[in-house]
């Protein structure tokens, strides 16, 4: 892999995988796919969903309002979720099998309790950023690789956003797993495709 490249790792927690909080089917599959195209990447990022309890995108902090309905915040629309990923839980921890030593940054997000993110570029009010595009820019990486959890949500803004950056923006989708609810997953991939994002295997990487 090109030293311009960086491999990125969406939410690879416990959180999204079989048993978390807000768990993707077959979430866990993803970390052996990781682990095995990982060492092909001098350059690794990793993100972690990192939720105050009283964040405003948990059903249970608005009564009367049940885990996949949506609410209007000041915002946009918000998908209310169950509760997933709080601060400092065994359900934000990323999984313990994931082995990318070489990882030079985790990029923390969804920490400020009236604001959800989906991106790990840019909050989902669309203004605050993580300041991910300064890093990679600053440190010379042009491409961008994105994996994890989950396809339709994390993965996706984020391939969005890393183009509306000015990066090249290519999704393993074998290293992907989706929530999938009410067609996001087609959705999701028609945007990625009108926004220029690639999509590959992890075999096609070399
Ligand atoms: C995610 C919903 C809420 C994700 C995070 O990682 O895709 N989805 N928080
Ligand atoms: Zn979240």
């Amino acid at each position: 892999m090109n030293i311009a490249a960086a491999l990125l790792v969406v939410d690879a927690q416990y959180g999204f995988m079989p048993g978390g909080g807000l768990a993707v089917a077959d979430g866990d599959s993803i970390v052996p796919v990781i682990n095995q195209m990982a060492p092909l990447f001098a350059n690794v990022v990793l993100t972690q969903d990192w939720h105050p309890a009283n964040h405003v995108s948990f059903a249970a902090n608005h009564p009367g309002r049940q885990p996949f309905e949506t609410i209007a915040l000041p915002y946009g629309e918000q998908v209310l979720w169950p509760t997933h990923c709080v601060q400092g839980t065994r359900d934000a921890a990323l999984h313990d099998d994931l082995r990318v030593p070489q990882a030079q940054l985790i990029i923390r997000k969804g920490f400020h309790s009236e604001v959800d993110s989906y991106s790990a570029f840019v909050e989902a009010d669309r203004k605050t950023s993580t300041g991910l595009a300064a890093y990679l820019h600053a440190r010379g990486i042009t491409s961008l690789y994105l994996c994890g959890l989950a396809t339709d949500y994390c993965v996706s803004w984020s391939a969005q956003d890393a183009r509306a950056a000015g990066f090249e923006a290519i999704v393993i989708e074998d290293a992907c797993r989706a929530i999938d609810m009410n067609g996001s997953l087609e959705k999701a991939w028609a945007s990625l495709a009108a926004a220029g994002v690639g999509r590959i295997h992890s075999s096609q990487l070399a």
